[in-house]
């Protein structure tokens, strides 16, 4: 996968040469640049943004700079009369933004299967809105939001988006069966684990889990991902499951089949 991000930080991302990512990237399994959005300025002090029409506090970032940037990295744009590229292929180019759709488990697997995405971080107020409206002419344009919350920019936002799609990219997590029993993966969260020792400060392991009863195993975890579930998140039940009492285990055929 090639990923493009500009940023006017772009030492923020040094953190994407170690650890998971960094061994992926070592490996050739993600292509990833990091653009400075100052770059593609052309004035004495790199300016990239202005006061905001119409009045209000803060700053908006200018659309030039953006123009040239994202320019040097997506195809070319349609020249009048030829086929356009359109508005649905192309590189999927994702501003964070508080104002955007909600990331998600499903969203980073569905973004985990491109083969370029572009992320266009701002900063101050935002980017000046004929950014967004040009370039969803020339590519796939998503504001994408972490949640509700507000951070200074989008910097941190990209770095949690890139880390939760990389791990769903193919070979880069060692172990793909890790990938299955994890929070959100199944639309509930993670039932509880436990290591050695079995009792540890007065806390033992539950009984069920040192049964070696695949089946009994099964089914509590299934019941804790629930319990869990329902305790915290009772907005990610189905409704027919939020007084459900028990379903099959997580990785019985029958629930896989639910699916689809
Ligand atoms: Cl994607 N950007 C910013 N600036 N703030 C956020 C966010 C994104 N998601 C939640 N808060």
């Amino acid at each position: 996968m090639r990923i493009d991000i500009i940023s006017i930080f772009p030492e923020f991302f040094g953190v994407l040469d170690i650890s998971l990512l960094g061994r992926a990237r070592q490996a050739g399994l993600i292509d990833l640049a990091v653009h400075n959005l100052r770059d593609f300025t052309h004035d004495r002090h790199s300016t990239v943004d202005d006061t905001p029409y119409g009045g209000g506090a803060g700053m908006v970032m200018k659309p030039e700079p953006w123009g040239e940037a994202l320019d040097s990295i997506l195809p070319a744009a349609p020249e009048p009369g030829v086929m356009p590229t359109g508005a649905g292929t192309g590189p999927v180019l994702i501003f964070p933004s508080p104002a955007g759709e909600q990331f998600t488990q499903a969203m980073a697997r569905e973004l985990a299967a491109e083969p370029h995405l572009v992320f266009g971080c701002g900063r101050y107020e935002g980017i000046d809105q004929r950014v967004v409206d040009h370039f969803a002419g020339r590519g796939r344009v998503r504001l994408v939001s972490l949640g509700d919350y507000v951070l200074n920019g989008g910097e941190v936002a990209v770095m949690a988006m890139i880390e939760a799609i990389g791990r769903l990219i193919p070979g880069v997590v060692g172990n793909p069966e890790s990938l299955v029993e994890e929070s959100h993966e199944d639309g509930l969260l993670e039932y509880p684990s436990y290591t050695k020792p079995a009792s540890w400060r007065g806390l033992d392991v539950p009984p069920v889990l040192l049964s070696g009863n695949h089946g009994a195993i099964a089914t509590w975890r299934r019941e804790k991902q629930l319990e869990r579930t329902r305790a915290v998140r009772p907005d990610l039940l189905p409704a027919d499951m939020a007084d459900a009492e028990l379903l099959p285990p997580a990785n019985s055929k029958a629930r896989r089949g639910s699916r689809g």
